[in-house]
């Protein structure tokens, strides 16, 4: 998840796939799920990939009426150990929050969770972190006044916030960004403007990707400097190889074909 600094990723949430995966929203990178024992393989060598890397890994049973309760990232937000539970901007993932909540809150036990009200909508999805700077989108799953809840917990933290428009041909910021370091963001050409994330801390920087390998730019970076990044992007695979980072490749297809990518599946905390 794109919450957690690199130092903050020991313990990841992750939830199996449901029977029903194949019915999971899909308007952007795919147009649904065809294979689900396909599906299930590619989960497990995800789970598996953290797990190799270090990461303790839970997994959640599966919710067989709840096709997108894979995506774990977009039903918490877990920041220097504090929670924030969003209010899902689809009305059919709102119904996934309430294990993974339940979850968190136990883990941290002790710590304060926040939770939105009113009209805040917000996907964890749209929230990347660049060490200590912060970046939300704007989108179709996350309003205004979510992003002013996000805000007011960032300020008492003592972080910044900077938000970024999110086209409408993209889902989520994370849907075409990530923080592979804690320096660096991967963003692809023909999404955003060249100064949609503002001027960046000293050593940090952007690096442009082509528009074909925009999936690709979702990468989960590891604190043992690995990589897990998609299968098929090979710019994205030389550049994080260019890093001095080992890339772990993994095939995405059926996850992708319901707009998931890397992060989506897995709660930092
Ligand atoms: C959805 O449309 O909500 C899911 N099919 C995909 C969610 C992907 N999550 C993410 O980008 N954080």
């Amino acid at each position: 998840m794109a919450t957690v600094r690199l130092d903050q990723k020991g313990r990841a949430l992750t939830r199996a796939i449901p029977e029903c995966f194949d019915q999971a929203l899909a308007k952007f990178f795919g147009t649904g799920p065809t294979d689900l024992d396909l599906a299930k393989k590619q989960h497990l060598a995800y789970r598996e990939a953290l797990l190799l890397a270090g990461v303790e890994v839970t997994v959640l049973p599966p919710d067989d009426a709840l096709p997108d309760s894979i995506f774990v990232e977009d039903q918490a937000v877990v920041i220097d150990g504090h929670v924030l539970l969003p209010v899902p901007g689809h009305p059919s993932r709102v119904a996934e929050q309430p294990p993974i909540a339940e979850f968190v809150t136990r883990q941290l036990s002790g710590t304060q969770v926040c939770r939105m009200h009113g009209e805040a909508r917000m996907d964890g999805g749209d929230i990347i972190r660049l060490g200590d700077l912060f970046f939300v989108g704007r989108s179709s799953r996350t309003n205004d006044a979510g992003i002013e809840e996000l805000r007011d917990l960032l300020t008492h933290l003592g972080h910044d916030l900077r938000v970024v428009e999110i086209p409408g041909h993209a889902l989520h910021l994370t849907s075409i960004s990530s923080t592979p370091t804690d320096s660096v963001i991967l963003v692809p050409e023909g999404y955003l403007p060249a100064d949609a994330f503002g001027e960046l801390p000293d050593g940090c920087e952007i690096k442009w990707m082509p528009k074909e390998e925009a999936y690709g730019c979702n990468t989960i970076g590891l604190p043992n400097g690995q990589v897990l990044v998609a299968e098929g992007y090979p710019i994205v695979l030389e550049t994080i190889t260019s890093m001095g980072l080992e890339p772990i490749v993994l095939d995405m297809s059926q996850i992708r074909a319901a707009d998931g990518s890397l992060t989506c599946c897995s709660l930092f905390y």
